[in-house]
């Protein structure tokens, strides 16, 4: 049985979706760090690094959210989520996974980290400025790579369109503007039911 360990509307609402996506069968641990939940032996026994989201299946332990979609989409995909290995439109899903937790990401969770998740001793304003001017840069080019309809591959929805698409919604939970194909984007993808489903599994575990 799959097991992920994660935390609502993290890294792990990626995996969770996935999952869903992909209509396996699975169980969810939900890890409350302000509990203690960093020092459970279940939970460093899949990861060590004791972050989420993790991911056990049989006896395989995986951490890194975008590292545990791919390895779904690869063993359970049976084509789909993932393009043919080799041809240009992998190439294309490649590049994407790159920008987006690279150049998308970072400044992104760089943000997150000096608005509201370092302890505030740690927040420094211009971090906080630099980052934001890095993630506007970096979501203006995005922009300009987003088709006008379909999903990043065209009509195929695929993995990069998971990791794309929560990192546009955690910018809008970091209450960063966002250009207006990127805003149409998220709201097309994150409507897939697949995305509601993971989450409501996730919130409901945790309450
Ligand atoms: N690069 C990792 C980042 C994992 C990560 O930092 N997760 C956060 C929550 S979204 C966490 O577990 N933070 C707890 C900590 O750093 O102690 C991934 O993509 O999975």
């Amino acid at each position: 049985m799959i097991k992920l360990f994660g935390i609502p509307r993290s890294r792990s609402l990626r995996v969770s979706w996935t999952l869903e996506e992909l209509q396996l069968d699975w169980q969810y641990r939900h890890i409350n760090f302000a509990n203690g939940d960093g020092k459970d032996a279940e939970f460093l026994a899949v990861n060590p690094c004791a972050k989420v989201p993790a991911l056990r299946d049989g006896d395989m332990c995986l951490s890194e959210s975008a590292a545990i979609v791919l390895y779904l989409a690869e063993k359970y995909g049976d084509g789909a989520l993932l393009p043919v290995p080799g041809t240009a439109e992998a190439a294309t899903h490649h590049k994407w996974v790159s920008y987006i937790i690279s150049e998308l990401e970072q400044p992104l969770w760089t943000i997150g980290k000096h608005k509201f998740a370092l302890p505030e001793a740690l927040r420094q304003q211009s971090m906080f400025a630099v980052a934001k001017w890095e993630f506007d840069k970096a979501a203006a080019i995005a922009e300009s790579w987003v088709p006008e309809s379909g999903y990043l591959l065209g009509e195929r929805f695929s993995a990069a369109d998971i990791l794309l698409a929560h990192t546009l919604l955690w910018a809008t939970r970091f209450e960063q503007d966002i250009p207006p194909k990127l805003v149409a984007y998220r709201d097309r993808v994150t409507a897939r039911p697949a995305m509601q489903r993971g989450l409501d599994k996730e919130i409901a575990a945790s309450q």
